[in-house]
């Protein structure tokens, strides 16, 4: 038997050759393949609590289910737990946080008083890891949210309040961008809605173009802070009317030139992000994407290899989105060690985009060109049994992390001597 990296170099080269047949470059596939970091999203790893002493109280209609032993309770104990997923998924990466991440040295720190130095740690641990950090404002978990209204509140007070802790977390988003210079995306996100029949409908969306005409008037550089909405159908507790619906972030996105968000719970169950892209991008300067996987609702699932995802990663390599895209994820599960979670979600979104770089675009465009849709779809369905799997085992091994299930022991070890003295 030859050692696993000989075999693996082995089967590359006949994979390569198999793709070279169609006209792919396997070589500059992995080369693109490594420029494209995905944004990992600190929450997992602590069931979306964060470090204001609030715990699992989160709201927004936000929901963790599982009870799985050994979340993070510390910023330490997150950027360790972190530093391991990172270790185990190929290429270069950022780490997405929410301004409920910050570090307050045990003082009450309110939303609207948060300034970088609350991030300096993440900024600091950041840099050490040569990653660029993503960031939101945290716009749930606070008494100021209970009733379910933030930016589009009826009360002044209150939405001056959310205002506030939106630019001060535009400010820290461009502190980050700067220090690492990186752009920061600033995403945001509002659980504002309704359970049951609204009577004003207007009220709250023209309460919340100008809440959000406030929060980024303050110009900042594009090269340290970018901003980004994010648009929901409906949420728990908000059923029959979410204020920052599609329709609404997507003129607010277009006319004010914001990145938009797509999430790909947010919309009806049936209804894929894919096909959005070519449709806003000819009007949004670039897009964000929450790539997330929901299982009969928004239930933010951990991001598997299934067609949704394919297509996502079809659709940015084939409409050549990929420069004006950044891509995110948005899953929480509380069920599985939440280490794992993070590098079968991240591994998944790195083997789509690896798929849909190595699909022969040229040829497959032809066809489509020549009215040829029986070759388009042969070919498709050819592609599956091509051998994908060594070409992504020999980028692992390129990228020096364990391919195939090897990963798992190392979370294993994590688990019995990190993880299990957690309680
Ligand atoms: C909620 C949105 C939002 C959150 C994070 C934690 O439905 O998807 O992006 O998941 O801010
Ligand atoms: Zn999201």
């Amino acid at each position: 038997m030859p050692d696993p990296s000989t075999r693996i170099e082995h089967a590359y080269e006949i994979a390569r050759g198999q793709y070279a047949e169609l006209g792919v470059n396997v070589d500059s596939a992995l080369e693109r393949l490594r420029q494209i970091p995905v944004s990992l999203q600190c929450w997992q790893g602590d069931d979306v609590a964060g470090f204001e002493g609030l715990g699992n109280d989160i709201g927004g209609g936000l929901a963790v289910t599982g009870n799985y032993p050994g979340g993070a309770r510390t910023p330490e104990e997150l950027r360790a737990d972190l530093e391991l997923a990172l270790s185990l998924i190929p290429g270069q990466h950022r780490l997405n946080l929410h301004a409920s991440y910050g570090e307050f040295g045990g003082k009450k720190v309110d939303r609207n008083e948060l300034s970088d130095e609350h991030f300096q740690g993440w900024i600091d641990w950041a840099a050490e890891q040569g990653m660029g950090l993503d960031f939101n404002p945290t716009f749930f978990a606070h008494e100021k949210a209970k009733d379910g209204f933030t930016l589009s509140h009826r009360d002044e007070a209150i939405r001056r309040f959310w205002i506030e802790h939106g630019q001060a977390c535009r400010r820290i988003g461009a502190e980050m961008g700067k220090q690492l210079g990186s752009p920061c995306v600033t995403n945001v996100w509002i659980p504002d809605g309704m359970k049951d029949q609204p009577i004003d409908r207007r009220g709250p969306r023209e309460r919340l173009t100008e809440a959000l005409d406030t929060m980024f008037a303050e110009q900042l550089d594009s090269a340290h802070n970018r901003d980004a909405v994010e648009c929901k159908l409906f949420g728990i507790g908000s059923e029959s009317y979410v204020v920052g619906s599609h329709e609404f972030y997507m003129g607010y996105a277009i006319s004010r030139k914001k990145i938009l968000c797509l999430d790909a719970g947010h919309f009806h169950p049936t209804e894929g992000i894919a096909d959005k892209f070519s449709a806003v991008m000819p009007h949004i300067p670039e897009l964000l994407l929450h790539v997330s996987r929901g299982v009969r609702w928004d239930s933010d699932h951990i991001v598997l290899l299934t067609d949704d995802l394919k297509s996502i990663s079809q659709e940015l390599v084939r409409g050549d989105y990929l420069d004006r895209t950044h891509v995110g994820l948005d899953f929480f599960d509380a069920s599985v060690n939440r280490v794992a979670a993070w590098v079968i979600g991240t591994r998944c979104m790195i083997k789509a985009l690896l798929l849909a770089l190595l699909e022969p675009i040229e040829l497959l465009r032809r066809c489509e060109n020549e009215g040829d849709y029986t070759t388009r779809l042969a070919m498709l369905e050819e592609l599956k049994t091509f051998p994908f799997g060594a070409i992504w085992d020999y980028y692992c091994l390129s990228q020096q992390v364990p391919a195939g299930a090897r990963w798992l022991e190392q979370i294993r070890d994590y688990e019995a001597n990190v993880l299990s003295q957690r309680n």
